[in-house]
């Protein structure tokens, strides 16, 4: 009889698909910062990408669709000792999750959010999605897309994220270059990473990508800390800028509003059972 090679934790992506990249640049990224597993709190939403955090040896929360950014929110919040990620696919956080991610953008808790960009929903098979391109055919639209795409990137900065990057899971060292400065920075980070559905776009490929993508890490004029250079690149539809887009150092909501001395989930809440029955009382 054949022996069965399949392993319970051996990801079931499909073969070549994007995601294996970030995984790997994810691990090293990890394993450079030295961030002891039992520190790390990966939150996943729903789609192909939610399944990384089955295989990766940390804590995980694999919750509901374009959900990934409130409860990562909320675990950094009641512990601040963790680094926390949020990793969504281009439906999950641009599509369902989108009110979710611009106010995380402007909140700035020091989380980062990784954002799997494969320009299709991939675990539905193969629907449109915010950043198909015009034209785009697939079975939610049979005639071509008639919507402009939405930038990710772009309407974060606009929307107040103080660390935007843009990687490509064909150069897992870049990407890794890219997580790695994100996680470090204090406040909150999204970095978006363009990532081939070889079983559902079939336009979007890596050869497509690697055509189009531009490294604005190799210009000399380019300089992160400029909002107005990094508006000006992202609005440039003529190529896909990837690398570090935008920086700003500035307090993270973390600074401003968490005591310094323990996380909150810790705290000792001086609860008074009486005032408490009460008030569950007036709810009945
Ligand atoms: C509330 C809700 N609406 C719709 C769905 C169905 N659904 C599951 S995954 C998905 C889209 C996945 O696309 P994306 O977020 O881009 O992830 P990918 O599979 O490409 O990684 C949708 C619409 C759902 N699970 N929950
Ligand atoms: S359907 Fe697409 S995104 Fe999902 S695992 Fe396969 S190649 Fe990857």
């Amino acid at each position: 009889m054949k022996e069965d090679k399949y392993h319970l934790n051996d990801p079931t992506w499909c073969r070549g698909c994007g995601i294996y990249g970030l995984f790997a640049a994810l691990k090293q990224a990890a394993v450079s910062l030295q961030i002891p597993p039992e520190q790390v709190v990966i939150v996943t939403g729903i789609g192909c990408h939610g399944r990384l955090n089955n295989y990766f040896n940390s804590y995980g929360f694999h919750g509901l669709h374009g959900r990934a950014l409130p409860v990562a929110t909320g675990i950094r919040l009641s512990n601040s000792s963790l680094t926390v990620l949020a990793v969504s696919g281009d439906g999950d956080a641009y599509s369902i999750g989108i009110g979710h991610f611009i106010h995380a953008c402007r909140r700035n808790v020091n989380i980062t959010c990784i954002v799997v960009n494969n320009r299709v929903y991939g675990l539905t098979q193969g629907q449109t999605s915010p950043t198909s391109q015009k034209g785009y055919v697939s079975v939610s639209s049979p005639f071509g897309s008639k919507e402009m795409p939405l930038d990710g990137p772009l309407l974060a900065i606009i929307s107040g994220a103080t660390f935007v990057a843009r990687g490509f899971s064909g150069d897992p060292k870049h990407l890794t270059s890219l997580i790695t400065k994100g996680i470090t920075h204090n406040g909150f980070s999204l970095i978006e990473v363009l990532s081939p559905c070889v079983t559902h776009n079939k336009i979007n490929n890596t050869k497509w990508f690697k055509e189009n993508v531009v490294y604005m890490d190799d210009s000399t004029h380019y300089r992160a800390e400029d909002r107005t250079t990094a508006l000006e690149a992202l609005m440039d539809k003529s190529k896909i800028p990837i690398g570090l887009l935008y920086r700003k150092e500035q307090p993270s909501f973390d600074d401003l509003s968490l005591p310094s001395d323990r996380p909150i989930g810790l705290l000792e809440l001086d609860v008074d059972a009486k005032k408490l029955k009460a008030l569950m009382e007036d709810f009945e």
